[in-house]
């Protein structure tokens, strides 16, 4: 997969693209990164790249010009002329299920903006798919495409070594994850539960069905509803 970055601050990638398992997804060719900074198409001597908004209000708004520069810059870089993607509080929700999906596409272009957002120009004429990583205001979408990239990314196939999996991730089922226990048995008064210690994998599989939609229930209800929508009947009965 090759996923390009349309950002102000390419510096920003630097570190968390050059550990673990997004480093080593780079350097066995599962990803490649490529990093775009939007203001190397600003075309005014100032190089701007935001303007101020019609209409007036406050803070200042990306410009469509070197946004569409940068962008047909990076789609002529490769074949693929890639899924475009804006990061931004009004888009969709990112979930695992989304990641998935995008995880199975040839190319990506995120756009990480900055100041109060996008001339909606961008987002039209580019036909680019708003995605949110929360329902907060970030400074800039810059940590919204990491989160992506790193979602996305270790689910290609290959990316996650044996002592990562992805199998049974939270959402990999439609349920938050059961809780998950290691050495020492007794840490601190607290013991292991013994049903995990028992060995019966029929019974353990059983009590990690439960503990998942317990806690789903508990703490995530309306993930728990959705659930429960797609379920076959049989799924509230287990
Ligand atoms: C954001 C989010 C986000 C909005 C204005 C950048 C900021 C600034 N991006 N999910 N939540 N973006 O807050 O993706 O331009």
């Amino acid at each position: 997969m090759r996923i390009d970055v349309l950002t102000l601050f390419p510096e920003m990638f630097d570190s968390p693209l050059s550990h673990s398992i997004l480093k080593r997804a780079q350097e066995r060719n599962i990803v490649e990164i490529v990093l775009s900074n939007i203001r190397d198409f600003a075309t005014d001597s100032y190089r701007k790249v935001d303007d101020k908004p019609y209409g007036g209000g406050a803070g200042m708004v990306m410009m469509p010009g070197p946004m569409f520069d940068c962008v047909e810059h990076a789609q002529a870089q490769a074949d693929e002329p890639g899924r475009v993607i804006l990061l931004t509080p009004q888009g969709k929700p990112l979930t695992q299920e989304k990641v998935v999906e995008l995880s199975t596409e040839p190319r990506l272009i995120l756009i990480a903006g900055r100041y109060e957002g996008f001339d909606e120009r961008i987002r039209t004429g580019l036909s680019a798919e708003p995605i949110s990583i929360g329902d907060y205001v970030l400074s800039g979408g810059e940590l919204g495409a990491m989160v992506l990239i790193d979602a996305v990314v270790r689910m290609i196939p290959g990316a996650l070594g044996d002592d990562d999996s992805a199998a049974d991730d939270s959402f990999s089922n439609g349920l938050l994850e059961y809780p998950q226990y290691t050495r020492p048995e007794v840490f601190r008064d607290m013991k292991v539960p013994e049903i995990l210690l028992s060995g019966d994998h029929g019974k353990i599989d059983q009590w990690r069905k439960e503990q998942s939609l317990e806690r789903t229930k508990q703490w995530r209800p309306e993930i728990y509803e959705k659930y429960l929508q797609s379920a076959p009947t049989d799924k509230n009965e287990q």
